[in-house]
């Protein structure tokens, strides 16, 4: 009998002390959330929701319609099941004080959305505090993504290892498919937008880039975080988003992107690191600050920042 999200998650209530029936249920909001963004990617083109909803974020990024409906149904859920206490999303600027009492939640609605127009796998991600979400990651009780791809998956991590789960179309359930997810210590692929290789502040990401190249690595880059972490989780190798001369510290935002990818890539045996320190522990300045992304393979990480040291 397959084991669903909902009695993983009782499961860990007795091996984990902070998981307590509240989060269980926040978690399961989440996942009922993401079932049904789910439902809208993939009817996308019938519902009339590709393309922009003609407005610009707090990121400065142009929204498109499937951005802000998942926006939406993930703000109704977790307002609705009264188990958070604030919301932080990247598509709303302030963070929103629902209740007194309750998690702290930061969510990308929708990551890669410059995708979703021609139907490249995109995702949910999401990262719980315990009452505030402006403290260091590695104090995160949860954090996950769940990625649209050819199927959908969440993938999780309760602070005890890493698991994932695939949707059933059949039940609606999310069904344990990966009872522990582990980074490869090595792998054969790295994973950054080279365009952007002469605008890199780092000569030695440079060097390293050229490094890999000659162990005859190959170049794999969706240009959706969620997709590229997701490869490098199961396949090994590294992930990059650097600081280059347009983004001074990266573009990826630190609360709904590096932070809870951070936590999933350690606990699953890798590191993240902004380049100068461990993302999980860079302490929040604001809400959308963006930092340099280095994660994945141990072996690859390490490397990269030992020829970045020596500049
Ligand atoms: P670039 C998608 O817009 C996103 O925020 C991440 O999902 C992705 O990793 C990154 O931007 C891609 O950025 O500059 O390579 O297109």
């Amino acid at each position: 009998m397959a084991v669903t999200l909902t009695s993983y998650l009782f499961q860990q209530k007795g091996e984990l002390p902070h998981v307590t029936d509240e989060l269980v249920l926040l978690l399961n909001e989440i996942a009922a959330a993401t079932k049904e963004i789910a439902g809208k990617v993939r009817k996308a083109g019938l519902l009339g929701v590709l393309g922009s909803a003609g407005k610009v974020n707090v990121q400065g990024e142009e929204v498109q319609k499937l951005d802000e409906l998942a926006n939406e149904i993930l703000l109704e859920s977790l307002k609705s099941c009264g188990k958070a206490c604030q919301i932080t999303s990247e598509e709303v600027e302030d963070c929103l004080v629902v209740s007194e009492s309750g998690y702290a939640v930061a969510f990308d609605p929708l990551d890669g959305s410059s995708n979703i127009d021609v139907n490249v796998s995109i995702g949910t991600i999401f990262s719980v505090h315990k009452d505030s979400v402006m403290k260091p990651g590695r104090e995160q009780l949860a954090a996950g993504y769940v990625i649209y791809g050819p199927s959908t998956m969440m993938v999780l991590t309760l602070g005890n290892g890493v698991v994932a789960f695939t949707l059933d179309p059949e039940s609606g359930n999310y069904l344990l498919s990966h009872p522990e997810v582990k980074l490869p210590e090595k792998g054969k692929i790295y994973s950054i937008n080279e365009a952007n290789r002469d605008k890199w502040t780092s000569d030695g990401l440079r060097r390293f880039i050229d490094f890999l190249k000659g162990e005859k690595y190959t170049l794999r880059y969706v240009g959706s975080m969620v997709a590229d972490v997701h490869r490098t989780l199961f396949k090994g190798g590294v992930f990059i988003y650097p600081a280059d001369r347009k983004n001074t510290s990266g573009k990826l935002r630190l609360l709904y992107e590096a932070s809870p990818m951070a936590f999933l890539v350690e606990q699953a045996g890798g590191l993240a690191s902004t380049g100068e320190k461990p993302i999980l522990d860079v302490v929040p300045e604001k809400l959308h600050q963006r930092v340099p992304v280095i994660l994945g393979s141990r072996w690859e990480v390490e490397k990269c920042l030992e020829f970045m040291r020596e500049g």
